[in-house]
């Protein structure tokens, strides 16, 4: 079933200059973009963004991190979206993402970790209602 899931690519991605190569992977790999916006986070949507992990202890540098330069953000539809995506992307930490994945071959460090995927449908669709009030599906 043709389902949804949210990305960022994130400050380093885009300033690295990744950000064309990884949309053709992403759409190489049969993902439809269905919304695109070239934005930058304040430091308080970036919290807002990652409020599930402010009790951690990276939270306050993954919040400036985040909102240290331009990002992507997009909605993607294929079949199986969030967890094609995920394995498209590789583990969260470059170090121990599989050769060929987005974040082995574009991220620097775990936080710097190139792109971002949503884990679940139902946070899939409160990621893509964050940054978009609606999306087309053509
Ligand atoms: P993921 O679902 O792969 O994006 O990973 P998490 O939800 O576990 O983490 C969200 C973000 O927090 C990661 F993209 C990067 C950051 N992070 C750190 O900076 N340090 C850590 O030890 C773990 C995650």
């Amino acid at each position: 079933m043709s389902t949804l899931t949210f990305t960022m690519l994130k400050p380093d991605a885009v300033s690295n200059g990744y950000a064309g190569k990884i949309i053709n992977d992403i759409t190489e790999a049969g993902f439809k973009i269905v919304a695109l916006k070239y934005t930058k986070l304040s430091p308080e949507m970036a919290g807002r963004f990652y409020a599930v992990h402010k009790e951690r202890g990276f939270y306050n540098d993954l919040v400036s991190y985040m909102s240290s330069g331009p990002i992507y953000v997009a909605v993607l539809q294929k079949d199986n979206a969030v967890a094609d995506f995920r394995t498209l992307i590789g583990a969260t930490d470059p170090k121990k993402a599989e050769a060929g994945t987005i974040r082995a071959k574009y991220a620097k460090s775990i936080e710097a970790n190139a792109v971002h995927g949503s884990d679940s449908d139902e946070n899939a669709n409160i990621e893509a209602n964050f940054f978009f009030t609606q999306f087309e599906r053509f």
